[in-house]
């Protein structure tokens, strides 16, 4: 008897996995304690830092969970530089990128950008002489402020990031992977300054793409 009830009780499990629904894609929470899946450029260092223990009831600050990412450097022309991460996932079921900012003293803004497969071969072809712009693919960008000290849930609707690259890729958001397109091929993250020069500093966490 004890048995079937356990077989039972497995049974309802694995239907109850089997059932629920992902409302998420989470690109990074840093907790892995590493920044291996990201790439820099620019005059930014990155760093997987552990977070202060948030004080009284923070909700954001909480679910930054134990490490985020640290991004910090020096401006030349408003421009430190930033950090990348290859995706190639199908976003279309997702409206909206989210993400937790971590302020500093130092002002500025991120950056955000997000490249879709125009040409359906999973590559982005940019051109160095040209700031790397893609070539065939849609490039998109939305900025958003580095506050004080203290964490910002910035919930991004694709619909606020603008085409940077009209008459390239086809000028449509459309991050599937129909025909053989790589979707949403990657992120990049930049820091900018408010200032010609100076420095920028801003932690990053939990960010994920939902509805
Ligand atoms: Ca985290
Ligand atoms: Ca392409
Ligand atoms: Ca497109």
């Amino acid at each position: 008897m004890k048995n079937i009830w356990l077989s039972l009780i497995c049974l309802l499990l694995a239907a109850g996995v089997a059932g629920a629904e992902f409302s998420f894609y989470l690109i990074d929470n840093f907790e892995s304690g590493r920044a291996d899946r990201w790439y820099k450029f620019g005059n930014v260092q990155m760093s997987v830092t552990q977070n202060p223990s948030a004080e009284g009831k923070d909700i954001i600050a909480d679910s930054c969970g134990e490490y985020s990412l640290k991004l910090k450097g020096g401006a030349t022309n408003w421009y430190v530089g930033g950090v990348g991460t290859d995706l190639q996932i199908d976003a279309s079921p997702f409206t909206r990128l989210q993400l937790d900012v971590c302020g500093s003293g130092t002002g500025g803004k991120l950056r955000i950008e997000l490249f879709d497969d125009d040409n359906n071969n999973k590559i982005l072809e940019q051109d160095p002489a040209q700031d790397w712009k893609p070539l065939k693919d849609d490039k998109w960008t939305v900025e958003v402020p580095i506050y004080g000290a203290g964490v910002t849930r910035y919930s991004i609707p694709f619909t606020a990031f603008k085409l940077d690259n009209p008459g390239c890729g086809d000028g449509i958001w459309n991050p599937d992977t129909k025909n053989g397109s790589g979707g949403l091929l990657k992120m990049q993250i930049i820091l900018l300054a408010d200032k010609q020069k100076g420095e920028v500093e801003a932690g990053i966490d939990n960010i994920i793409l939902t509805y």
